[in-house]
């Protein structure tokens, strides 16, 4: 296993759910890592409480010359980040496609996708000349799966799955890997964000339900990026044990 203090870690959505738990995972292991996100309040806590192992930028992943601008003024000490874990992300709404707001499927496309793209374009160049590195994408069932409502969600999310393969195939006979993660259920701000910041709505997502945590994903990925360098997992699936998947809808008469 790779030693988690030769670590730099590049986390974007690092102030709730996951990329929160895997700043906080890699920190205690005693890897340095670098959170990234919107809100100032939240990055201001997580470096207090995770001191001279974090340093936190504020980013807005839709913002492409932001991403590229903030992999360039990296800090000495965390200016070669060896892991780029790509997680910012979110779902909006769960209506169907003839009724969904366009305005939420351009944030979905600007975030998942081409926020997920500046972030990888901008770290990738560092990793392959310095021949070391671990990309991570936080796809989704949802990549894997057709529901009603997951409309463009869903298709964010089979991007991130097709571009982590290919990724890959670009990477071939470099010291770079490429990890996409792909969770089920998990009980973040993630229902939250989806429904607009209805409480009870979102509570009811995961009610009567053992759902997984945001620290059960980032052990998970802690665990593939500490894998002998010669190890490259190319997708893991996760879900609760209480989901599983529903047989074909047909609709007859
Ligand atoms: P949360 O809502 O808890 O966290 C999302 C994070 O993304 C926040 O830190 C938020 O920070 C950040 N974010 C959103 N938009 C932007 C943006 N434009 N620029 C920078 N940061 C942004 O959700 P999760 O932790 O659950 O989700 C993380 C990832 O995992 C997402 O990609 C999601 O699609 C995926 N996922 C989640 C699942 C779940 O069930 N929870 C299942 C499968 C995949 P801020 O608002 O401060 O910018
Ligand atoms: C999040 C999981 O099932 O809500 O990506 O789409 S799901």
């Amino acid at each position: 296993m790779l030693d988690p203090a030769t670590l730099t870690v590049f986390v974007t959505g690092a102030t709730a759910g996951f990329g929160a738990a895997l700043c906080r995972r890699f920190a205690e292991a005693g890897a340095r890592v670098i959170g990234t996100g919107r809100r100032p309040d939240r990055l201001d806590a997580l470096k207090a409480e995770l001191g001279e192992r974090c340093h936190v930028m504020q980013l807005d992943v839709t913002d492409r010359d932001a991403v590229f601008a903030a992999v360039q003024a990296l800090p000495a000490g965390f200016d070669a980040p060896n892991v780029c874990i790509a997680n910012a992300g979110l779902a909006l709404g769960l209506s169907p496609a003839h009724e969904a707001e366009i305005d939420d499927w351009d944030r979905m496309i600007a975030t998942n996708v081409n926020g997920l793209a500046y972030t990888v374009r901008a770290l990738l160049p560092g990793m392959v000349a310095r021949d070391e590195g671990h990309i991570v994408l936080l796809g989704s069932v949802a990549g894997d799966y057709p529901y009603p409502g997951g409309n463009v969600y869903g298709a964010t999310k089979a991007f991130v799955k097709q571009f982590a393969l290919n990724l890959r195939a670009d990477l071939l006979g470099r010291n770079v890997r490429v990890t996409n993660i792909e969770p089920g259920m998990a009980e973040t701000e993630f229902s939250l964000v989806r429904f607009e910041g209805d409480a009870d709505q979102a509570a009811k997502t995961y009610e009567g339900l053992t759902a997984m945590s945001a620290e059960d994903i980032a052990e998970t990925i802690f665990w593939s990026c500490i894998l002998p360098r010669h190890l490259n997992i190319n997708r893991m699936q996760m879900m609760p044990v209480m989901q599983a998947f529903s047989p074909f809808a047909v609709k007859r008469g």
